[in-house]
């Protein structure tokens, strides 16, 4: 994909994959990913938290060379100017990553800046600040490396409620846990875990992305 056309309009949150390469080898990382695109994951984020801008960068331009061929938008987590260089579809900022605005005023009104909120004051920041859809969690407490609290499904659906942008569940969630999620108001699920660690990703891919499906509201 290219600056003119608008990687928003492709947008689709129903199973947001974010990826961990911390415990995989580049080769299974990548036959990861790719399965777990074949399974039908609509969403594509490569988060790396302890490689250098230069390896991030190198990794990324592989990464985004599988999601094309599958048509999937791939967003880079914290780093505008990854996203930027390898022409990625956008990027997904946390509380203490650049704001918002500044992203979208980097990277323009065509791609995708996704943020992080776990709060309704959070939520209502990011999205009048022009975030395009919302992660919110963690659900449950999760095994993947992360700053952060456990949040309410009360507030998950609080957020739905107040935000007219698609609003994603994170957090520790799996095949088996989803369901608390029913009648939240999400847009989709994110996981890393459930797909990354798992011995089949298509499959895995396949029933999460029937559950989201009958999750989204
Ligand atoms: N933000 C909140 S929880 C989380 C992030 C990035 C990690 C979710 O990982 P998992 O393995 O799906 O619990
Ligand atoms: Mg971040």
């Amino acid at each position: 994909m290219n600056g003119t056309v608008s990687e928003r309009a492709r947008l689709d949150t129903t199973l947001y994959l974010v990826t961990d390469s911390s415990y995989h080898t580049e080769e299974s990382f990548f036959r990861t990913v790719e399965a777990a695109l074949q399974g039908g994951v609509t969403l594509l984020q490569l988060r790396e938290k302890d490689k250098s801008a230069r390896e991030y960068m190198e990794l990324a331009g592989k990464v985004k060379k599988i999601a094309d061929r599958y048509g999937v938008p791939l967003l880079i987590d914290d780093r505008v100017d990854v996203a930027a260089a390898v022409d990625a579809a956008g990027v997904h900022v946390g509380q203490s990553d650049i704001p918002v605005a500044a992203a979208r005023k980097i990277l323009g009104p065509d791609r995708i800046v996704g943020a992080t909120a776990k709060t309704v004051e959070q939520a209502r920041e990011a999205w009048e600040q022009g975030a395009d859809y919302l992660g919110v969690g963690a659900i449950y407490p999760t095994t993947t490396k992360v700053k952060t609290i456990l949040t309410k499904v009360s507030t998950l659906k609080e957020i739905c409620e107040t935000v007219p942008i698609p609003v994603n569940a994170i957090g520790g969630l799996n095949a088996g846990n989803v369901d608390v999620l029913d009648g939240a108001g999400i847009a989709g699920i994110c996981v890393v875990s459930a797909i990354m660690k798992a011995e089949d990703p298509r499959g895995t891919a396949e029933v999460l992305k029937k559950l989201a499906e009958k999750l989204k509201g």
